[in-house]
């Protein structure tokens, strides 16, 4: 039987460059003269460029390289511009927010205001990309779910540094820019807030995100499966007797009764992946806001169970009313 070569065999396929379809009047053009690069071949195309940069790429990426240089030379002035003790500590180091007395007031810039120039152009950075990425799609008369699926990534971000300090009234609410800064926040939250795994949309948030590896694994292996039918070549996925196509749905139907369709599977796995920030975002933007304590709110709502009735009275410290 004549195999398929796909990317995990020995075989590539050398061809001439292509620069792309035309792009319409008013584009700029392309840059960069194609190169073929046999590693890269091995992992998806060969092909690297022509890349379409634009005003929305340039400044995009003008705006992450400022937002880098200030996380950066922070860092490296928080360890008295010592190159070693950088590279050496660098997981460790971070540009940290204002502290809450400044509220949402412009602090001095080694109190925060660097982090908080920081924070715009990493933010004036990603939302350039956006609209990059919803421009190239469009020029190329496709949908724009990948810009839709990027926005959903965006919310949790903008939740977690933008929408939730302001709500809660002050910037030193956001997270700190640094490797282990940025977990080290995200565990104090959790403690915090009474446990973030009692916020059912903390819930949702992981159902998706272990459901997205899930539904990725059965994909990439399904198609990888009958891919010695040619199922990856989509010229042929329509499902007729015998096809890679009909074989991969099968497979599911006669494994578990049910089974996506060739389109439906990516509907799947698009709702998946969006809903994992999706969710995310609500629950971190309740927290502060309406909930104080995930776990009381749990007891409250027959979520957790309270503290047994067999010893004499015992109060919860959180009940207390003492704020921290
Ligand atoms: C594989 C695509 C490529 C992307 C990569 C990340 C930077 C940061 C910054 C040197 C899957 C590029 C990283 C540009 C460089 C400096 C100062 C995506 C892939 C390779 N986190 N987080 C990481 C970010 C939050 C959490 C790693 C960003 C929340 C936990 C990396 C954000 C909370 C763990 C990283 C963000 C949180 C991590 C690997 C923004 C709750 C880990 C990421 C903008 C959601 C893991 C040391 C990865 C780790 C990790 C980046 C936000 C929790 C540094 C850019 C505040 C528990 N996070 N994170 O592979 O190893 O993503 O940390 O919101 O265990 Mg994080
Ligand atoms: C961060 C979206 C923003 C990213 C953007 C990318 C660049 C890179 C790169 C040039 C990831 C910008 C990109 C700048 C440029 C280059 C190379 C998406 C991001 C726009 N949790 N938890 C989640 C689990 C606990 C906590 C979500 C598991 C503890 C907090 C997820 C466990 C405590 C927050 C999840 C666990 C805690 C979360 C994130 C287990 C800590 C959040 C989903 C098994 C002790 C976030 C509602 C996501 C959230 C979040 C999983 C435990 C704290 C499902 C599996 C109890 C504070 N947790 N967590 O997509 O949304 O992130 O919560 O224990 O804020 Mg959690």
């Amino acid at each position: 039987m004549a195999e398929y070569q796909n990317l995990f065999t020995r075989v590539q396929v050398a061809a001439p460059s292509y620069a792309g379809v035309p792009l319409a009047a008013g584009s700029k053009k392309r840059d960069g003269v194609p190169a073929h690069i046999h590693l890269f071949g091995r992992l998806g195309d060969a092909q690297i460029g022509p890349i379409y940069l634009g005003w929305l790429g340039l400044i995009s990426i003008i705006c992450f390289f400022a937002a880098f240089e200030i996380i950066g030379l922070n860092m490296l002035a928080s360890v008295n511009w010592d190159i070693v003790q950088f590279v050496r500590q660098l997981p460790w180091l971070a540009l940290e927010p204002p502290p809450p007395e400044y509220g949402l007031k412009m602090p001095p810039l080694n109190q925060g205001g660097w982090w908080l120039m920081a924070g715009f152009f990493l933010t004036a950075s990603i939302l350039l990309w956006w609209a990059r990425m919803y421009r190239r799609a469009r020029a190329l008369g496709m949908g724009t779910h990948v810009a839709w699926a990027f926005a959903a990534a965006i919310w949790l971000y903008l939740v977690l540094g933008f929408f939730r300090p302001i709500l809660m009234g002050s910037w030193g609410e956001a997270v700190p820019f640094g490797i282990f800064p940025h977990l080290d926040w995200t565990a104090a939250f959790s403690i915090r807030y009474g446990n973030l795994f009692y916020n059912p949309f903390h819930m949702l948030s992981i159902a998706f995100l272990y459901g997205s590896a899930l539904l990725f694994a059965m994909h990439g292996a399904t198609i990888l499966a009958v891919s010695r039918f040619g199922g990856e070549r989509e010229i042929e996925q329509i499902t007729d007797r015998g096809t890679a196509s009909e074989r991969a749905a099968l497979f599911w139907r006669w494994t578990m009764g049910f089974n996506a369709t060739m389109e439906s599977v990516h509907r799947w796995a698009w709702w998946f992946a969006v809903l994992c920030p999706l969710t995310g975002g609500i629950g971190i933007l309740l927290t502060g806001t309406v909930v104080d304590n995930w776990f009381l709110w749990a007891v409250k709502h027959g979520v957790a169970p309270g503290y047994p009735a067999v010893f004499p009275a015992v109060t919860d410290p959180a009940l207390l009313g003492v704020k921290p």
